[in-house]
């Protein structure tokens, strides 16, 4: 008797959509998948890449079984050998490196988000690694300047319900590729336009958001501060500032005022920015008339020198014209902070040895190339992530990868470029074959994920193999050997009373509800509204158009504008080598580099591709559909030519983030991408790079 259920799964990957999935098993495998019709922001659809998720599920590569390298690292030879004798393996040197002089510290985790579960993401790897007294890893790769940045404006992250887009009647997308990065958004931002919306979208490059929007503002990349202080500039000029809301809820106004209309008059602004003055007068004007406005502040600004500074300038816009107290108005960034997630209980910092050191992972190339502070990092553990192809400086990422002396796990659903540098490959566990639980960065509802079928061949989960390792190396079994619907349990206990993320927001919430009725919203009320009455998350509750804490740490307490480690203006030493600024944001068909290996969606982006604009390829000589080198002091890595005007000129971009094994010459954008990091957050600076570029006869 053939038997078929249905099942009700999470999108795991680092998106704010974060679907619910509605999965179709029969005879225990999983024959359809489809977004589920009753979670209301996935709303019955999925994007292109999570439509085809049964593809990467029985994909023919998926790694099997345990691996161990044979040949020279990088040269993905391998045999197989069984789970005992590389758990074995792995604990011997980590044992071998802590009981050394070199200590524990030596022994790196290196992870990201290949998955956003809960249990899967950060909690028993966290214990295991804080337990052996391993460096703490810094994860820099995306969120921290705009975290650090909303951090000092508001104390807490810019948030709204997602939902209230509806109401919002001028949107705008601010470094943000909405219609491909966050689509659930997107259709709401397009349910407002129909009824009256205004979009805009200010990006140097004209992404597919871009296209689609009302009116693109192309900017000079990494000046998006200076935009936002000229629009204050305009608004207080002007007489449109909402007194009431910065007489009652902000800090010191006045003297943003007077630094905004000393130094940010719109023809400054213009000359910083490259956008007309008319334009500026423009987009400040529409934006403080038009109720409510929204802005969309997503990572295309994060990604500079100045990304902390960027961020803090443009989340202070909501309250000089009010529009926190507005459905539909204010700022978005991220929801993740309204989700009181015990992360303590999950991850367990008390079990870190007091004066572990933490290393940035935006910085890879430096720990693995014995350049910090030693000691030498000896051993890296890998998942959840693929610096191989992610990470910045990327010839300085594999020279390390490639030394003989580290010890390299990478535990992995798929043979990717870091598991090529591999000593131990372990094969992982999809979504489809673990359970876990999930809140979400751009919506409001909790979500149990239940495994849809048993893990294939020998593929385990990253809790399952933290316990085996716990285990092995005699750790308290009180604390590693607890199961997943446990640390479930405690990941929905209360935090303690903090003012973000509001404790309210799991009232009512149980692990035993989720498993029952699916998707919850969280216990906020229907129609959020976080700053409508001030209530900040600063020490002063306000919104602090004037940081005491900047002050006090001898920085500038008002918002200013930071320019780009490598910009033509600031630098022009450097412009004279490399004059072109490079941007590198994802390929719509992939998820970072997660999806490359897909053969249909690998088609469909068909190559690396590099935008240039036709003032900028006719000097050089290069021709749409060429093959061009783009280099710097860095690297280089090859594309394929499109010569259009989508691009600002002087600005080229290269969608990423392709494998290295896809890529000709074996190496992709990030060979020119730099570790240098952002004001404030420490982030990575993907997008603040200085290239050349030359046609390949
Ligand atoms: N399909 C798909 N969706 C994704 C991802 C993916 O890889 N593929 N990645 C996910 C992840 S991890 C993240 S972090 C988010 C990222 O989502 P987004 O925030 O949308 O990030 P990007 O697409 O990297 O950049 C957005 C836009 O910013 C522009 N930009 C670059 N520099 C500047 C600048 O200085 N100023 C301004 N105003 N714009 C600039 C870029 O040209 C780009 O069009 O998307 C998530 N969603
Ligand atoms: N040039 C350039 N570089 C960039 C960016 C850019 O825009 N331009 N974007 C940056 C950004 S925003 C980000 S967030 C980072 C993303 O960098 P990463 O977080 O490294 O993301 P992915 O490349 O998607 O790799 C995630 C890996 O985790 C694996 N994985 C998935 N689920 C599991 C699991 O349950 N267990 C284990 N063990 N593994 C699993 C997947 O197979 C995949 O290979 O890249 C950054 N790099
Ligand atoms: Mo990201």
């Amino acid at each position: 008797m053939s038997v078929t259920k249905t099942i009700r799964a999470v999108c795991p990957h680092d998106c704010p959509d974060t679907c619910s999935i509605v999965i179709t098993v029969k005879d225990g495998q999983a024959v359809k998948l489809k977004g589920d019709a009753e979670h209301p922001f996935t709303d019955g659809f999925l994007c292109q890449k999570v439509n085809r998720y049964l593809e990467r599920v029985y994909h023919p590569d998926r790694l099997k079984y345990p691996l161990i390298r044979t040949g020279a690292k990088g040269s993905r030879q391998f045999r197989r050998i069984a789970w005992d004798e590389a758990i074995d393996r792995i604990t011997e040197k980590f044992q071998e490196i802590a009981g050394s002089a070199d200590g524990p510290q030596a022994i790196l985790p290196f992870s990201y988000a290949g998955t956003m579960g809960k249990l899967h993401g950060s909690s028993l790897d966290r214990r295991f690694f804080h337990r052996l007294g391993a460096s703490l890893l810094d994860r820099t790769i995306c969120a921290t300047a705009g975290a650090a940045g909303c951090d000092i404006t508001l104390g807490t992250r810019a948030v709204i319900d997602p939902a209230t887009t509806i109401h919002a009647r001028y949107i705008i997308n601010w470094g943000s590729n909405t219609s491909v990065t966050n689509m659930h958004l997107w259709t709401l931002m397009h349910k407002a336009r129909k009824a009256g919306a205004k979009i805009v979208t200010i990006d140097p490059y004209q992404c597919k958001t871009a296209k689609k929007s009302d009116w693109w503002i192309p900017i000079r990349p990494g000046t998006d501060a200076a935009l936002a202080l000229g629009m204050m500039h305009i608004i207080w000029r002007d007489g449109l500032q909402d007194d009431d809301y910065l007489t009652k809820y902000c800090l010191r106004g006045d003297l943003l005022r007077d630094r905004v209309l000393d130094e940010y008059d719109p023809e400054r602004v213009a000359y910083i920015t490259g956008i007309p003055v008319a334009d500026i007068e423009k987009l400040a004007h529409e934006y403080a008339t038009t109720r409510p406005a929204l802005i969309r502040v997503n990572y295309g600004m994060q990604r500079h020198g100045g990304g902390g500074m960027a961020v803090r300038a443009i989340t202070c816009l909501p309250a000089l014209v009010g529009s926190w107290r507005e459905l539909g108005g204010g700022a978005l960034l991220s929801t993740s902070k309204l989700y009181p997630f015990n992360t303590e209980a999950l991850e367990r910092p008390d079990l870190i040895p007091p004066g572990t050191r933490t290393i940035n992972m935006t910085q890879l190339a430096e720990a693995l190339l014995g350049e910090l502070p030693s000691p030498p990092v000896r051993a890296m553990y890998v998942y959840n992530s693929n610096p191989a192809a992610i990470c910045p400086d990327q010839s300085r990422v594999l020279k390390g990868m490639r030394r003989e002396d580290l010890f390299t796990v990478v535990h992995e659903q798929f043979q990717t470029d870091t598991a090529d540098y591999a000593d131990i490959v372990l094969p992982a566990t999809t979504q489809l074959e673990h359970f876990d639980i999930h809140g979400s960065y751009g919506h409001m509802y909790v979500q149990t994920n239940e495994p849809a079928i048993a893990p294939l061949h020998e593929a385990k989960s990253n809790t399952d193999v933290f316990r085996l390792l716990a285990k092995k190396m005699g750790f308290e079994p009180e604390i590693f050997q607890v199961s997943d619907e446990q640390l479930a349990e405690e990941s929905l206990t209360s935090n303690g009373h903090v003012k973000y993320p509001p404790p309210a927001g799991f009232v009512g919430i149980s692990l035993d509800r989720l498993k029952r009725e699916g998707p919850l919203r969280l216990n906020l009320p229907s129609d959020y509204l976080p700053f409508a009455e001030g209530n900040f998350g600063t020490p002063s509750g306000k919104c602090e158009l004037y940081s005491p804490s900047l002050a006090k740490r001898g920085l500038d307490p008002l918002p200013n504008y930071t320019p780009p480690h490598e910009d033509p203006q600031t630098r022009p030493d450097l412009a004279a080598k490399h004059p072109l600024q490079m941007l590198s944001p994802p390929v719509p068909e992939f998820l970072n580099s997660t999806f490359v290996n897909i053969d249909s969606l690998r088609q469909q982006a068909r190559e690396p591709t590099l935008e240039i604009h036709p003032l900028d390829a006719g000097p050089r000589d290069i021709e749409d559909g060429q093959w061009v080198r783009i280099f710097n002091d860095r690297g280089s890595f090859k594309a394929r030519a499109i010569v259009a005007e989508t691009v600002k000129p002087g600005v080229v971009v290269s969608q990423s983030i392709w494998w290295n094994r896809y890529s000709p010459d074996g190496v992709n954008c990030n060979t020119t991408t730099s570790t240098a990091l952002t004001d404030f957050g420490a982030a990575a600076t993907f997008f603040d790079n200085l290239v050349e570029v030359e046609a390949q006869k």
